[in-house]
């Protein structure tokens, strides 16, 4: 079983990640890692926070010469920005823990619902993990992840498909064509057109003091039919996917396939008809399913969407109330993005990557990398006879 959890505020000294479950012989870089890393921070958008940090990951343990040791391994991501924080943020008694507090909750933020649950009366104590720095863990966590999947020839893809008014043309599913469609984009997107709007939409927020969500996409690869269960509830690799991604800061919303728009049409025109081939087994000549029917991968394409929602920290605030004085505030500006939505992409493959990755090792396990590439081979091959 792959499991990790991670830990670290979002100014405080570092990020850390710990996984188990990796199976043994898995090269592993940390400039691989450090590539995910800075995709993530990238995108235009982004505020200044990100002009201090340059994210680069350091092994603490599982990893020897290149290679993992099936041991636990501890990922570290250190805050650059600590330096500036290191009194307020301070684990001592004796720090500066007075100072910077944060009493005015941001509608749309952890602030007040995670103040109320954990009887905080300085919001720092919530926002500092609730802020989407978290993600930067997740992604090296997805980084990992992303490394094994390559090894079984699996590929993890995302676009972004709208930011505030302006979406996107559909465009090509094609691997190749999709990479090449987005070399160069600073926004993740397969559309140059309606990236140049985009960024216009973003320009126009930052000066109203406002902020833009948008809708990204991660197509998965090279997926095999099978991964996941129909047999219990918590076995469904689509409820397993969407909970990964709606866990993403600001996600509010995920679909699959076709998603909300089945829901409107009939039932002859939302099913993947079934054909079979020779040379390549059973398929199909549409993906409306997104790849999953009933918790279960059906050998095309995974396909996933997620809304995110306009980040709530905004220049000019919205109406709040004082969570000591009871008066009615303004809500605190706190430093912020305009628009995360691309950053959001790279954290969606992150996380769409651990899941996928987790179905593999549950269905062809493996302690090392060898044993799990022979049963891989092994289940395909049996996929080509049937
Ligand atoms: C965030 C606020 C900003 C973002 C941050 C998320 O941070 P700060 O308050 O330090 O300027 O830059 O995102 C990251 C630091 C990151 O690495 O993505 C928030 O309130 O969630």
């Amino acid at each position: 079983m792959l499991r990790y959890l991670t830990a670290g505020e979002s100014h405080g000294a570092v990020l850390t990640a710990i996984i188990e479950g990796m199976p043994a012989g898995l090269s592993l870089a940390g400039d691989y890692i450090n590539r995910q890393l800075a995709r993530r921070q990238g995108g235009y958008g982004r505020g200044a926070r990100m002009k201090i940090e340059s994210d680069t990951v350091r092994f603490l343990s599982g990893v020897r010469g290149g290679l993992t040791l099936g041991s636990p391994i501890t990922l570290q991501v250190e805050n650059k920005d600590w330096d500036n924080w290191s009194g307020v943020m301070s684990p001592e008694p004796d720090g500066r823990v007075g100072e910077r507090v944060v009493t005015r909750p941001r509608p749309g933020h952890a602030d007040l619902a995670g103040a109320m649950k954990y009887r905080h009366g300085d919001i720092r104590n919530v926002l500092e993990r609730s802020s989407a720095r978290e993600t930067a863990a997740r992604v090296a966590v997805g980084s990992v992840a992303r490394r094994l999947l390559e090894e079984l020839g699996i590929k993890i893809v995302g676009r972004v498909v709208r930011i505030g008014g302006t979406e996107a043309v559909a465009g090509s599913l094609d691997m190749e064509e999709l990479a090449a469609e987005m070399a160069g984009s600073q926004l993740q997107c397969a559309d140059p057109d309606a990236e140049q709007r985009m960024i216009a939409e973003i320009d126009q927020a930052r000066k109203a003091g406002d902020t833009l969500g948008g809708i990204f996409e991660i197509n998965a690869y090279g997926v095999p039919a099978g991964l996941g269960s129909y047999a219990q509830w918590d076995r469904k690799l689509d409820g397993r996917l969407a909970a990964a991604v709606m866990s993403i800061q600001a996600v509010k919303g995920v679909e699959i396939g076709l998603g909300f728009a089945a829901a409107g049409q009939a039932g002859s025109l939302v099913q993947d008809e079934i054909f079979y081939g020779q040379d390549r087994g059973f398929y199909r000549m549409t993906n409306r399913a997104g790849g999953i029917e009933g918790g279960v991968t059906n050998g095309e394409v995974v396909v996933l969407r997620a809304a995110m929602k306009p980040i709530p920290t905004l220049y000019r605030p919205l109406r709040s109330i004082d969570l000591i004085t009871k008066e009615p505030v303004e809500a605190s500006v706190e430093r912020s993005d305009i628009c995360a939505v691309p950053a959001a992409c790279v954290i969606g493959e992150a996380v769409v990557a651990w899941e996928i990755a987790a179905a593999c090792v549950e269905k062809c396990g493996g302690d090392s990398l060898a044993e799990l590439k022979d049963n891989w081979h092994n289940y395909l091959l049996y996929q080509r006879q049937v």
